[in-house]
């Protein structure tokens, strides 16, 4: 059987445990929320970019091709928000004040982001170029939408 002190330091390490863990999540520093949110957002532009050449008529069709940068993309359209967090507007970022003092605001431009680049990737799965272009349109004004309020010009 367990002695009372024993009992102690238990609890006292799970509750060591748990504050170190809420420490580090999800990031340990600010630059490294700063970092991953961009790192997640070049990534899911890289993407969306190359199907911009094809939508243009300046790449040939590949089906394959399309739906594999679209799936991409819309994985890392889901990423970036949990690096937004409270007090990382300062330093390497072009980030906004309004991310965090309109929070509801940004909050429904980047599930309107994230929806659009689903439907992206519904649309490249489908295999219809011109509801592609029509979707890619349509994405890259949500992405726009988000720019326009939520990031420092340059
Ligand atoms: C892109 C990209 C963006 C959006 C935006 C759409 O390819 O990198 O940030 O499209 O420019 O207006």
């Amino acid at each position: 059987m367990k002695s009372f002190s024993q009992l102690l330091i238990g609890v006292f390490l799970a509750f060591g445990i748990a504050v170190s863990a809420h420490a580090q999540a999800p990031f340990k520093k600010a630059e490294d929320a700063i970092k991953y949110r961009q790192s997640a957002l070049f990534v899911m532009a890289q993407h969306f970019g190359r199907i911009g050449p094809v939508v243009k008529g300046e790449r040939p069709y590949n089906k394959d091709e399309v739906a594999k940068n679209a799936a991409v993309a819309e994985q890392m359209s889901k990423l970036p928000w949990d690096g937004f967090v409270a007090g990382t507007d300062k330093g390497d970022t072009d980030a906004k004040p309004e991310i965090w003092s309109d929070a509801a605001k940004f909050k429904s431009a980047a599930e309107k982001m994230q929806q659009e680049m689903s439907k992206l990737a519904d649309a490249a799965n489908g295999g219809d170029l011109n509801a592609i272009k029509a979707q890619f349109g349509a994405t890259g004004k949500a992405c726009k939408a988000c720019h326009d309020d939520f990031r420092k010009k340059k």
